[in-house]
């Protein structure tokens, strides 16, 4: 294409500028959101003049940038001056000691997640889920390819929503739940090795978006299939959208296996679960079930769903379900004679408009109900959902937070803070007052903080469980545009981190953190609720230990042998070993060390092969020797003065 045939920029700027405008504006009457003292700000683009507002929905052009970056109390936001500013509460954490809480992110399409420590914002280690890891083996070595492999066989996914298990409604320290929104998969996560150690690939689903445990003692695993699509999806139905249907699912922690489903009318998006075990509610947008933007976004209210777990397990009981792929699917639709009597399984609730979130508060009283394309966030009162038979009757309030709202997360002080994706800020309100306010009332609101720029997830300390613990909490947003220094066009997200105490402006931004393309979500537990061990147990792994007398050649067919070896510093248990070639090798590695920290990498590269075996871990890696020669095997992880020295040879003889 020349370029005089391709478009404008601008135009592409200003279509999009128009189609949002249109979205918002036929939700609410527009609000009139400039205030006269709001500078207007003037980008180099022929016909737009912005102020913040339009500016950050534009998502504009970097080069205007620095007129606004620190220029943060354009719309009276917050203090922050986005560095840390040297007068805030102190989030450094001394060289040597350690952050007092665990943060877990999840990496989005990296497939992996990501451990960071809370206040200081360290990232401390990557556990890959959904993708392969050449840094560890992950993917590689025998035990994690078959993971993969029985898990979907699928190159990626992409981790959205960490939740960590749960006794008594706090967190345990057991386990890491997380979906894979790609391929509809949910994956768990030892947290006593910090490794994934089961994937399962839910039938019946593509995307499962939202993801979170039953409360208070995991009795599930709950995910929402975002994408509609025939059931089951075999080549009917595909040009007949009407029939196309979602699935919410629970998976077994402890089997991880796919237990039941249930259809539903329109879509599902986001779900979080009551305290108490009864209920877990869903966001949704597209109850419109049309398949493009313009469908999609029709409707003023969109039905935020309502399940009753026991209700659910009750039809499953009874036989009344449909068996799809080997998963009972009960019909949740409208339109079910499981919906019609006086306790229903899903209950709808129309609420405005394609909201996003549902994050339930830390007494479990209320879920919140992020509008996103409405100014909202719609106040739902659990207890009550059990009573009313409308259930439009449960809604307790629904304060007007700001354009954008996505998430909502909790101090434990009777505060909720929405991110507003939109107006790039993050709102402080109190949760009583929304209650007592007329529906769209402002006064509930405590305080803004900008925040740069577009977050989505919002989440403090402990947020989740019944008891948060306030102080910190941080804001993952997703563009962070002239934040950094320029690293090429793929810029990284900005996770920002915000002090909160009490009173009014009580928010401080303290740091702006880069994230590799590109974190959803996090939870984060106190140190003291998770017990990571140093060294492993061979008792809590299948492969069999090798000891150092047992390293050796071992003939197991005529084209197969088995090779043992352990490793220690600063040697391989064989310095050498003799195959024949056309040989599968199956290849077993015991690290016989017990110091903590002391990992060694076992690398045959003409092989394509490399994994870590951490302290008292064995890995075993299968590949066939097809090409005769000299193959040198080097430890990839730096162990000792004598490091470089470690090495081994694996020769090849001629067939
Ligand atoms: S989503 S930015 Cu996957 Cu959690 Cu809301
Ligand atoms: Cu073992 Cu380096």
């Amino acid at each position: 294409m020349s370029t005089d045939e391709r478009r404008d920029p601008n135009d592409v700027i200003e279509e999009y500028e128009q189609r949002l405008d249109d979205v918002l504006a036929e939700v609410e009457p527009a609000p009139d959101d400039r205030t006269a003292d709001e500078p207007v700000v003037s980008l180099d683009l022929p016909g737009l003049s912005l102020n913040r507002r339009d500016f950050m929905k534009a998502g504009a052009a970097a080069g205007a940038m620095g007129a606004l970056a620190g220029c943060s109390n354009i719309t009276g936001g917050g203090g922050g001056d986005g560095g840390a500013s040297g007068s805030g509460p102190g989030h450094k954490v001394a060289p040597g000691e350690h952050d007092e809480y665990y943060g877990f992110w999840s990496g989005g399409h990296s497939g992996e997640l990501r451990v960071v420590g809370i206040p200081s914002m360290r990232e401390l280690t990557r556990i890959p889920v959904f993708n392969t890891d050449c840094a560890t083996g992950y993917g590689y070595t025998d035990g994690s390819k078959e993971l993969l492999e029985e898990g979907g066989d699928y190159t990626w996914g992409d981790n959205h929503h960490p939740n960590l298990s749960e006794t008594d409604g706090d967190y345990d320290g057991e386990f890491l739940f997380v979906n894979d929104k790609a391929n509809g998969r949910i994956a768990r996560v030892n947290l006593t090795y910090f490794e994934t150690d089961a994937i399962t690939d839910v039938p019946n689903m593509q995307a499962i978006h939202g993801c979170c445990v039953l409360s208070p003692d995991t009795k599930y695993v709950l995910g929402n299939g975002e994408f509609r699509a025939p059931l089951p999806n075999d080549g009917r139905d595909v040009d007949n959208p009407d029939a196309y249907t979602s699935l919410f699912v629970a998976v077994d922690p402890e089997s991880m296996e796919t237990l039941w489903q249930v259809k539903v009318d329109g879509n599902l998006d986001i779900v979080d679960s009551g305290k108490e075990g009864r209920w877990a509610i869903a966001s949704a947008y597209n109850s419109e079930e049309a398949t493009s933007i313009t469908g999609m976004t029709k409707n003023d209210r969109d039905d935020v769903k309502a399940f009753d777990i026991p209700a659910i397990e009750q039809a499953v009981e009874n036989g009344d379900y449909e068996e799809v792929n080997g998963v009972p699917v009960v019909d949740g639709t409208k339109e079910s004679s499981l919906n019609q009597g006086d306790r229903p399984i899903v209950k709808y609730i129309p609420t405005p408009k394609s909201p996003h979130c549902v994050e339930v508060g830390p007494n479990g009283d209320y879920a919140f109900i992020a509008g996103k394309l409405s100014p909202t966030v719609t106040m739902l009162d659990i207890n009550a959902l059990s009573e009313v038979s409308d259930p439009s009757e449960a809604v307790a309030g629904r304060p007007r937070v700001g354009l954008g709202p996505l998430h909502t997360t909790f101090d434990g002080n009777g505060h909720a803070y929405t991110s507003l994706f939109i107006d790039s800020q993050v709102a402080k309100w109190d949760i009583q007052a929304a209650v007592e306010a007329e529906t769209g009332s402002e006064d509930p609101i405590i305080e803004k903080q900008d925040v740069h720029y577009n977050p989505g997830h919002i989440q403090a300390l402990e947020a989740m469980s019944t008891d948060p613990d306030g102080e910190w909490l941080v804001c993952l947003n997703k563009l962070s545009k002239d934040r950094f220094l320029p690293v090429g066009p793929t810029m990284p997200d900005n996770d920002q981190l915000i002090h909160i105490g009490q009173g009014e402006k009580s928010m401080e931004l303290v740091a702006d953190h880069p994230a590799y393309p590109e974190p959803h979500d996090c939870v984060f537990a106190h140190r003291d609720k998770i017990d990571a061990k140093k060294v492993y147990d061979p008792a809590d792994y299948e492969e069999t230990y090798i000891e150092e007398a047992d390293s050796g050649v071992e003939r197991t067919g005529e084209n197969s042998v088995h090779v043992k070896m352990i490793t220690k510093r600063s040697e391989f248990g064989l310095p050498d070993f003799t195959v024949q070639e056309g040989d599968e090798v199956t290849l077993t590695t015991t690290n016989i060390e017990s110091v903590q920290d002391i990992v060694h990498g076992v690398a045959i590269p003409q092989y394509d092969i490399n994994y870590a075996v951490p302290p008292q871990d064995t890995e075993t890696v299968t590949f066939t020797a097809d090409e005769p020669g000299v193959y040198w095997i080097y430890c990839t992880f730096f162990c000792s003065a004598l490091h470089l020295e470690m090495r081994s040879r694996m020769l090849v003889e001629p067939a």
